[in-house]
């Protein structure tokens, strides 16, 4: 495949991942949708044309794993994971519903696909750690994605698990950190003034990129310039908007986890849906 085409593929994929996420949550009537939307880019890409799956076969060992350590976003992954073919496209409607396979938060055992339990903020990188190394360990040349948010990064744990990966030298561990600058409470840098994530992670022997998160082209470079990397892991800091490729909830002051009324959402719909078309026709 040529790489404009590539790269139209996960356009596609990223804005798919954006209409399919707002019908779970128009369904539901609410949802977290701010950090769904500000990673729909980077899943785009990854599920897009990244990642070495087989939908038919979640379990199979060889594959490549994201772990979503921001857990909330998970209507975002399982977006990707129906586009794919992990299960019917009908699940979307289910999310947060009684007895469902889509719960508001990412459930390895109840939605194929899921690589890893998530929702308690500052778990998911120590998990994808664990999954490098223990890949590593059995001789896998498979990688393991990790996403965070800027606001779990507050996490003491995040930085235990960047340590033990640094000393490790895990050069399939590729994380990303979802740099919106927005987390539950408001902005992050009034909560806990973090910053500098690129050079916090090289502290701590890691190979540290920074990237437009909402520009296909420059995280699939990205990544291709990570899995280069042979003697390090890899973080991968995206600058993102939180809710972007939705005006009216980046126009909100607080986009966490709101309402989702239909009527609001249609515009958005209309572009993202004329987004599909362009790039589908080139
Ligand atoms: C350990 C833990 N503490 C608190 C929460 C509640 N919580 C849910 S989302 C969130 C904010 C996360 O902010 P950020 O990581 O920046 O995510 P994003 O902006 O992508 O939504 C918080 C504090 C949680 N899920 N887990
Ligand atoms: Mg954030």
């Amino acid at each position: 495949m040529a790489n404009n085409e590539r790269i139209d593929a996960m356009k596609i994929m990223s804005a798919k991942i954006r209409i399919e996420t707002i019908h779970q949550m128009t369904e539901i009537g609410f949802g977290h949708i701010g950090g769904s939307m500000s990673i729909a880019d980077v899943l785009g890409v990854l599920y897009g044309g990244v990642m070495r799956l087989e939908p038919e076969n979640p379990g199979w060992k060889d594959r490549d794993y994201l772990v979503c350590s921001k857990g909330h976003a998970g209507p975002a992954v399982y977006a990707a994971l129906a586009l794919r073919g992990y299960f019917p496209m009908d699940w979307l409607k289910t999310l947060n519903l009684p007895r469902t396979n889509l719960p508001s938060h990412c459930d390895r055992l109840r939605t194929p696909g899921i690589d890893m339990t998530t929702g308690s903020l500052g778990q998911g990188l120590s998990a994808a750690a664990g999954i490098a190394l223990g890949n590593r360990i059995d001789n896998r040349d498979n990688y393991t994605y990790a996403i965070m948010g800027d606001g779990e990064c507050e996490e003491g744990q995040i930085w235990e698990a960047a340590m033990t990966a640094g000393h490790y030298r895990l050069s399939h561990l590729i994380a990303f950190v979802d740099y919106n600058g927005m987390q539950i409470d408001g902005p992050v840098e009034m909560v806990n003034n973090i910053t500098n994530f690129a050079e916090r992670f090289s502290a701590f022997r890691w190979h540290a990129q920074e990237v437009d998160g909402h520009n296909v082209a420059a995280i699939d470079e990205a990544i291709t310039k990570a899995k280069a990397v042979e003697d390090k892991p890899s973080v991968i800091v995206l600058k993102t908007v939180k809710g972007q490729g939705c005006a009216y909830v980046v126009s909100m002051s607080y986009n966490h986890h709101i309402p989702m009324p239909k009527d609001k959402l249609e515009e958005s719909l209309r572009i993202l849906e004329a987004e599909v078309k362009s790039y589908a026709g080139r």
